[in-house]
């Protein structure tokens, strides 16, 4: 999206040529240099002309980006005002009369900020928006907006689909790639400000002297673009690399280890962010093999990095496979009991369902049961369980879905993005990360809409208020086009892709029916697995009564983890959202659903439709032909074609399987595959 092609329309660029006669970035440090380069460079593309630099204000339509401190004439504008609102890290952008001249601001309290501003200007442009005559303002929401990679340090990506790592340990620190730069301009450009380098699931090497020179050197690319660097710390990291004999949080020799570690760290890297940890989850070493709590193991990395300001970040997401009756409540059941125990430089970072990133999951029930403790919200953007690779799906709308949920937990309006961005509890701490879908692909995720997912997580975490339209809509004009044809159809293609790929795949709640282990493809079937959890078979639980997880007072009860408020939506089966109906209820197959049909007619008719709609989506693609590369249009159109095979082996496979319990017929003119 920072492509900066030729403004389209000649008129339109003709205005802004007028608009923008002059740029004044006065700047004497590192960031507000990027945000010169990043106007000169976007501007001269965007343009197709020369916008002179000058360092005194001359002309008409001059552009001046810079703060109070560093640029006398914005310390003069009469702004501050306007920039209280913008807080640390935001911007506003104002039209002003300055020494007789008419100008435009692009101003913040911080070098950041003005960055960001720099970059929502270029964004006006790009979306062939006008140029602003009232001042816009704006700060981010949420204060953390973090981007996880499982990233190993053999470059492979655990649920990675766009290649290997774009971390080249092998030639770091010494060889600074440029995807290092470009990386973190994207981020820069939709306001992410930390990254975790490393995979929840590696081993402690990364925390080895010779790889914090590598992470150091990456620290200080990603430094000037306001991007914190963060790692994961294995629990176990004393025994692994310090040779402890324990890893136990309250033994002294381990909180020395750890004391002595986190110097070093900050020795090479002063502004480090701190740790992401996963702890006694999927066989991961933790405090708990020492019969201590999850808050002991966080607190102990938490005061032992609380003097450089560092935080905490503890993964929410546990199971167990001495919890066999259901997956869903152990995570509350683990933590609720904690809430006002932990540090308050410690998050506690939370899947947005108690399940697993699946196409459709209510929200995680630990949203607003623990107003102690900031919650932090963990979205996935590499599409583990939604066709991965080769599905157009664009997750906005999942993450609107679960941020816009009401958890009750301080009355009605609750949100879970009011949870996590602090206003219900008041917290101080606010994060909010996506585990990232980038690979060394190219064209950095794989699939050519795989980006708008990254862009979406930036944005939201920037402001949750977004709609997934608006988004889309940015986004598509940024990486695709501005001609509205286009934009109509191409918008409603990405919005309605998430409800297709649940339709076809996981419909009226059904969930984590994919194939064990590489989670690709249907499989409900399996049933082989030592872990019952790890079967799919536990989780639709079809037999010759019916098909669901009664979830409610007469099966697993996970529904009591909810507010009152919230349960009432969903315990009784006659009323509840049918989108998640067998989430939370077994029903019968003769059940009647609200469109007349019964369960196991609705079941056929979700996953025929949702195949159908993937050839509704290959029509509509193959109708914007014209307005896009031939390169681009091909990719897409071989994936769809993919993604059609996908659909219709979704619904063969559980609907033939299905049936086998339903003992109903399929609809009439389907015809069984070969
Ligand atoms: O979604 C599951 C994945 C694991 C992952 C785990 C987690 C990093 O299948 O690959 O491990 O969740 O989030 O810890």
């Amino acid at each position: 999206w920072l492509r900066y092609p030729p403004v389209a329309d000649k008129m339109l660029q003709a205005s802004y040529r007028y608009h923008v006669s002059a740029l004044m970035v006065p700047s004497s440090d590192a960031t507000l240099n990027i945000a010169r380069q990043e106007l000169l460079n976007g501007l001269s593309r965007l343009l197709q002309t020369q916008v002179p630099a000058t360092a005194t204000l001359r002309q008409d339509e001059t552009v001046i980006a810079g703060t109070a401190q560093q640029c006398p004439l914005i310390a003069q504008a009469n702004i501050a005002g306007l920039l209280k609102a913008a807080g640390n890290e935001g911007f506003m952008i104002v039209p002003k009369i300055l020494q007789g001249k008419r100008c435009l601001l692009i101003s913040g309290n911080t070098s950041i900020g003005v960055l960001y501003g720099v970059f929502h200007f270029l964004r006006l442009l790009q979306t062939a928006q006008p140029i602003p005559v009232q001042p816009i303002i704006s700060a981010p929401k949420i204060q953390l907006r973090m981007l996880d990679h499982w990233d190993n340090l053999n470059r492979t990506v655990e649920r990675g689909y766009a290649g290997f790592s774009i971390w080249n340990w092998h030639t770091l620190p010494t060889y600074i790639d440029q995807r290092y730069i470009d990386y973190a301009r994207a981020n820069a450009s939709i306001g992410i400000n930390g990254t975790v380098l490393t995979n929840v699931n590696a081993n402690a090497t990364v925390l080895t002297p010779a790889y914090l020179e590598k992470v150091k050197a990456l620290a200080d690319v990603f430094r000037p673009y306001g991007i914190r660097v963060y790692l994961t710390a294995r629990f176990s990291a004393p025994m692994e690399i310090g040779g402890l004999a324990t890893a136990d949080p309250l033994n002294d020799s381990v909180r020395g280890w750890w004391k002595e570690k986190i110097k070093e760290i900050y020795s090479y890297i002063p502004d480090f962010g701190g740790f992401l940890v996963k702890a006694n989850s999927e066989g991961q070493p933790g405090p708990q093999d020492y019969h201590r709590t999850h808050a002991d193991g966080a607190n102990m990395l938490a005061d032992a990095i609380a003097p450089y300001k560092g935080i905490v970040i503890w993964r929410a997401f546990v199971y167990s496979h001495d919890n066999p009756i259901d997956r869903h409540k152990q995570a509350y059941d683990d933590f609720v009991p904690l809430d006002g125990q932990f540090r308050p430089n410690v998050l506690l970072q939370v899947k947005n369902g108690a399940i697993d990133f699946m196409p459709r999951e209510p929200f995680h029930p630990l949203f607003g049961a623990m107003p102690k403790t900031p919650l932090m919200m963990e979205f996935q953007l590499t599409q583990e369980y939604l066709g991965q690779g080769t599905s157009l799906v664009f997750l906005a709308p999942l993450f609107k879905e679960t941020l816009e949920s009401d958890t009750y937990s301080k009355g009605a309006g609750s949100t879970v993005a009011k949870v996590i961005d602090g206003s219900v509890d008041q917290h101080m701490l606010s994060g909010m990360a996506g585990v990232a879908n980038i690979g060394n692909d190219i064209n950095w995720c794989g699939h050519p809409f795989a980006q708008a997912n990254w862009y979406a997580l930036g944005r939201l975490a920037w402001d949750h208020t977004l709609s997934s339209e608006q988004i889309a809509e940015e986004w598509l004009r940024m990486t695709f086009s501005n001609e509205l044809t286009f934009l109509k159809s191409a918008t409603r293609l990405m919005l309605e892709s998430r409800d297709i790929i649940v339709q076809y795949s996981n419909p009226i709640g059904l969930h984590h029916i994919m194939g064990t282990g590489h989670h690709y493809g249907p499989a409900p079937w399996v049933n082989n697995q030592h872990r019952p959890e790890w079967n799919p078979v536990y989780y639709h639980k079809a037999d010759s009564t019916g098909i669901g997880f009664d979830r409610t007072a007469t099966g697993s009860n996970a529904l009591a983890q909810y507010q009152p408020a919230v349960r009432r939506q969903w315990e009784d089966i006659h009323t509840c959202d049918e989108k998640y109906l067998l989430w939370f209820h077994h029903v019968q197959w003769r059940f009647r659903m609200k469109s007349g049909r019964n369960l196991w007619e609705e079941l056929c008719y979700q996953y025929y439709t949702g195949a159908d709609r993937v050839t509704g989506m290959q029509h509509t693609w193959e109708s914007l032909r014209p307005f896009v590369d031939p390169q681009r249009f091909a990719q897409v159109t071989m994936l769809l074609k993919i993604q059609q095979q996908e659909a219709t082996w979704w619904r063969n496979a559980c609907l033939l399987y299905f049936r086998t319990f339903s003992h109903m017929p399929l609809p009439a003119d389907y015809t069984p595959p070969d």
